[in-house]
């Protein structure tokens, strides 16, 4: 014959409880450390895959658009920071090999020449493209007075300074040169 009294009862109870909460928090962490073991130990078949990653050292693109966080500068008084910066794709010297043009925030943006077998040159400084020290936002090619040459546009914006977040367009000679055409307030 057993009695129990309402004290007993009640340890029994939260006991059961506790009992049931480190069951259940047991079996989510199984579940997370399998779900993330299956993960990890999936061999990839390249063979299978549609993009490979090339390495820097082969592509000869070196771009980071690394960002440093100052007291001054930073992601509460900046909107910048979280939004990026852009790339464009296009065929400026139309030898049916896409270049690439990347942007730069804090970092000088950068004019990639397709020489074929995944290899690129910079071209930056030799093409005119400025090293300005504004934040550039964003980048498209257009050929934008019909002569049959990508020109390039790119969108800029400094926090807190208008002069600065002027857009530029640079026009395409067709002889490996680009021209800063205008600057374009928005
Ligand atoms: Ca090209
Ligand atoms: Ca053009």
């Amino acid at each position: 014959m057993f009695s129990f009294s309402v004290k007993d009862v009640a340890f029994i109870a939260l006991d059961s409880m506790k009992t049931k909460w480190s069951l259940g928090l047991l079996g989510c962490l199984l579940l997370f450390l399998f779900s993330c073991d299956k993960t990890e130990q999936k061999p990839i078949d390249e063979a299978k895959t549609l993009f490979t990653l090339v390495d820097p050292k082969d592509s000869g693109i070196h771009f980071s658009n690394t960002l440093k966080e100052t007291a001054k500068e930073n992601h509460l008084v900046n909107e910048n920071f979280v939004t990026g910066a852009g790339v464009a794709i296009g065929d400026i010297n139309n030898d049916g090999l896409p270049d690439i043009y990347f942007s730069g925030n804090q970092v000088h943006d950068k004019l990639y020449l397709n020489k074929g077998d995944m290899l690129f040159e910079d071209v930056t400084d030799t093409a005119g493209i400025l090293k300005s020290d504004s934040w550039s936002t964003g980048v498209t090619f257009a050929d934008v007075n019909g002569d049959g040459f990508q020109d390039i546009y790119i969108c800029k914006n400094e926090q807190g300074n208008r002069d600065k977040s002027a857009n530029l367009l640079y026009i395409n000679s067709g002889k490996g040169t680009f021209h800063k055409w205008l600057r374009i307030m928005v």
